[in-house]
């Protein structure tokens, strides 16, 4: 696939409708992984296809040269593939130039100066903001946060990047950048702001107060379902579109974008393509992470060590489901819901969404950096529901699947491949002290929790019960 071969795809299939050449870049992207292609860049590919020229992307890697490589060959297009009873495919050509940061650091910075760029967006996962998944504070002993005060040209990390290409616009008079995080943290925009406000700090105070005061951080509610994609996945998509596509991308239908209004250097009109813009995101976001990512890593550890590969095959087991819906039900009195929503029908569409067929989304994918995730997902709720003297019984069998899971034997006895940041302090800690010792990791855990007996017992309790009984069969006698 590539531009001049484009007018040979099939009739059905959607491409730019417009000339990919006259594109201004208004966007860098940071982090260009399969969730971006699919989510972001598809939204503003309608913003594009609307006629409006300024938001070309330029995407770029802070790790691996894969992406460049497989599509700049083919000028940096590359298909989306929504899977559901009936496979649509879309090939998308937002993105117009790649780059790999390790590569060339000043390049990505150059570009993130432009003053044709407005905003700087962000999937990058949980662990790459170098915070501390329990406080929200950046780590400031971590070797990449160090490594990139004193090296501030040729930075790694996501808050060197960020802060090197605002000191270099604060320095030429360039107003900032939006910095848009599509990251499945809570209150997102405020996160990054905290880290990068501090790293800038740490760098000088002037330069703190200017990402302080100036740079604006909107938070964001991103969704949509997006399995790593498979060689079989390729094979089938270049089929369907007559046409070789090395780096396709694959999801389901639905998708969803919640985005707090606040870009002072303006915006594309991403309502085009369904987003919703409002001056609050945060109960639209702990809705989804509370609902939907804590379903999903529950099921992603439980349904692992029961020998589940996908969240569809977990969901395939009555048990499995039921208990997704339990956690639901016990997370829905902690929420304050967005106005006029059905949280019943979202449970319900979520437990369908789930069970997708199409979508071969693997629980190893969903169980990875499982420190990064807990808090927000699983551990809120459990706070909330504590305070509200309610029991935590499945949350507590969810924490215990992590536990399990990461303690790195299956069920069956077969090893895990924990990934993990924490993973070699996780190791030692199951092997010295056993796996509930886990529960007095403080940048999980916090302080609060493990001193909450209520919370011990839960958890211990749960761990039992899975060790004893194996998690299929400790989902059916676990309810709050
Ligand atoms: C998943 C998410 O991998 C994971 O941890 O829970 O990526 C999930 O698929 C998305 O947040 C859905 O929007």
């Amino acid at each position: 696939m590539s531009q001049v071969t484009l007018g040979q795809l099939p009739e059905g299939i959607a491409r730019p409708g417009y000339d990919r050449a006259a594109l201004a870049t208004g966007i860098v992207h940071l982090g260009v992984g399969a969730f971006h292609r699919a989510h972001q860049a598809a939204y503003t590919e309608a913003v594009l296809n609307a006629g409006d020229p300024r938001w070309g992307i330029t995407a770029a890697s802070l790790r691996s040269a894969d992406t460049r490589d497989a599509l700049t060959p083919q000028d940096a297009l590359y298909s989306l593939e929504l899977r559901s009873e009936q496979d649509r495919q879309q090939v998308i050509g937002a993105i117009t130039r790649l780059l790999v940061a390790p590569e060339n650091p000043a390049a990505l910075i150059a570009a993130m100066t432009d003053p044709a760029v407005k905003i700087v967006s962000l999937t990058v996962t949980e662990k790459a903001y170098c915070r501390d998944a329990a406080s929200g504070d950046l780590l400031e002993g971590d070797p990449l946060v160090r490594h990139d005060l004193a090296n501030p040209a040729a930075p790694r990390s996501v808050p060197g990047y960020l802060v090197a290409a605002l000191a270099q616009r604060r320095q030429a008079g360039i107003a900032p950048f939006t910095v848009l995080c599509c990251d499945n943290l809570p209150s997102n925009g405020r996160a990054v702001h905290q880290v990068i406000s501090r790293f800038a700090t740490m760098r000088n105070a002037g330069l703190g107060d200017f990402v302080r005061n100036e740079v604006t951080c909107p938070d964001t509610m991103v969704d949509r379902i997006v399995p790593a994609t498979t060689v079989a996945d390729r094979a089938r998509v270049s089929a369907a579109l007559g046409l070789q596509d090395t780096w396709p991308v694959i999801g389901e239908p639905f998708a969803q974008w919640v985005i707090e209004d606040h870009f002072p250097l303006g915006r594309p009109e991403w309502e085009i393509a369904g987003a919703t813009l409002v001056r609050d995101v945060a109960p639209f976001e702990a809705m989804k992470l509370r609902l939907l990512n804590a379903s999903h890593s529950a099921l992603a550890f439980l349904g692992y060590l029961a020998g589940d590969e996908t969240v569809a095959d977990a969901m395939r087991d009555a048990g499995f489901a039921a208990f997704a819906e339990r956690l639901m039900r016990a997370a829905m009195p902690t929420l304050a819901l967005p106005t006029g929503t059905d949280v019943d029908a979202y449970a319900r569409s979520l437990l369908s969404r789930f069970r997708n067929p199409a979508l071969r989304h693997r629980t190893w994918q969903i169980a990875m950096d499982g420190s990064q995730k807990l808090p927000q997902r699983l551990l809120a709720t459990m706070r909330d529901r504590l305070a509200q003297g309610q029991t935590i019984a499945c949350h507590a069998l969810a924490v215990a699947g992590w536990m399990r899971y990461v303690a790195g034997t299956d069920e069956a006895g077969k090893p895990i491949d924990v990934r993990d940041p924490l993973v070699a302090e996780l190791a030692r800690i199951c092997a010295t002290s056993g796996p509930t010792a886990l529960l007095d990791v403080g940048a999980i855990f916090g302080t609060d929790l493990p001193a909450d007996p209520r919370f011990r017992a839960a958890v211990t309790t749960a761990f039992d019960r899975l060790t004893r009984l194996g998690a299929r069969r400790a989902v059916l006698e676990t309810a709050d």
